[in-house]
């Protein structure tokens, strides 16, 4: 046959994508389940070349490892920005270079949408507003204002920014309650338990307490049971997430409910990468759905969580 192209040496069909995967730290359950996630599912396709960097919760060295990836000349970049905003710069860099983005979980804030593909990841704003709407529903006070503690995770990151703006927006249509204060964590459990801890020792014990995600909520627990509360009856605290340890605590009675957030984004990203390698169209976000749970059917959804 003379029409066979010429041969260059190189199998196009047997060449890897190189990906280059940053992720933001360690600092939750939530976390560990989603970086999971994103090796089982590069791990399970041959096609898939992964190199994951971990930022270690620094935006600075997220920065850093983008740019190596630059410099490896990787395919494609998936990465969760720790924060919304001070990415044009890196990303005007990863565009100048002609590798495609992909924001896994996280969004960011820049004015040049064309900087990245697609979005992968979770609504948080209705997030915040599944919390806020059962606690109207299930805890309208007698009488009187409940008073709301809010946790905030991470300084200006997509989940925290949007949580906060969902639940306060649905709260504030109801007179019934008020949030007393909104302190900012880090997403771990050890910033909620300081957090609980500060505002206990402080007098300020509110009748709610809403936390930006599992880990905060069950170090809040910690704090709320040290201080001779009961956390679930006297506290009544809320999560996002839905966590097996969440899970756990809400058998326990110990926390009232959880947002569910799905960390499992692995097949997702790893399609939407096979995908743009393939130079095909794809949808802007990739939204994932989810639900709420609460104590009543902890007990039987325990039994099937994988996180
Ligand atoms: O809810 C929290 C994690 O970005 C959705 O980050 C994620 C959040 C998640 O640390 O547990």
């Amino acid at each position: 046959n003379d029409r066979q192209p010429p041969n260059t040496g190189l199998d196009v069909s047997t060449k890897k994508i190189k990906l280059g995967v940053a992720i933001v730290g360690s600092e939750s359950s939530w976390r560990a389940a989603n970086t999971e996630s994103i090796k089982n599912a590069a791990g399970q396709d041959v096609g898939i070349d992964l190199m994951m960097q971990n930022a270690e919760g620094s935006q600075d060295k997220q920065i850093e490892i983008i740019r190596r990836f630059i410099q490896q000349k990787v395919d494609v970049i998936a990465f969760t920005p720790i924060v919304e905003t001070g990415w044009e710069q890196v990303l005007t860099e990863t565009k100048a270079a002609g590798i495609p983005v992909i924001l896994t979980d996280r969004k960011v804030k820049v004015e040049d949408d064309s900087l990245w593909t697609t979005f992968i990841g979770s609504d948080f704003v209705e997030e915040g507003r599944r919390a806020a709407r059962w606690l109207v529903e299930h805890k309208a006070a007698d009488s009187g204002v409940t008073n709301v503690l809010e946790l905030q995770g991470t300084a200006g990151s997509a989940p925290a920014i949007e949580r906060k703006q969902g639940f306060e927006e649905v709260l504030s249509l109801s007179s019934g309650f008020r949030v007393l204060d909104s302190e900012i964590g880090d997403f771990t459990y050890e910033s909620g338990q300081a957090l609980m801890s500060k505002a206990i020792s402080l007098g300020k014990i509110p009748q709610v307490v809403f936390a930006h995600n599992d880990d905060m909520a069950l170090g809040a627990i910690k704090a709320i049971e040290k201080a001779g509360l009961k956390p679930g009856k006297e506290i009544v605290v809320l999560s996002v997430d839905a966590t097996k340890l969440a899970f756990q605590a809400m058998q326990a009675g110990k926390l009232n409910m959880s947002v569910e957030c799905n960390p499992l984004l692995g097949p997702q990203i790893i399609k939407a990468v096979k995908d743009l390698a393939a130079g095909k169209e794809i949808p802007v976000n990739i939204i994932t759905a989810e639900g709420i749970f609460s104590q009543d059917t902890a007990k039987r959804d325990i039994s099937t969580r994988k996180y």
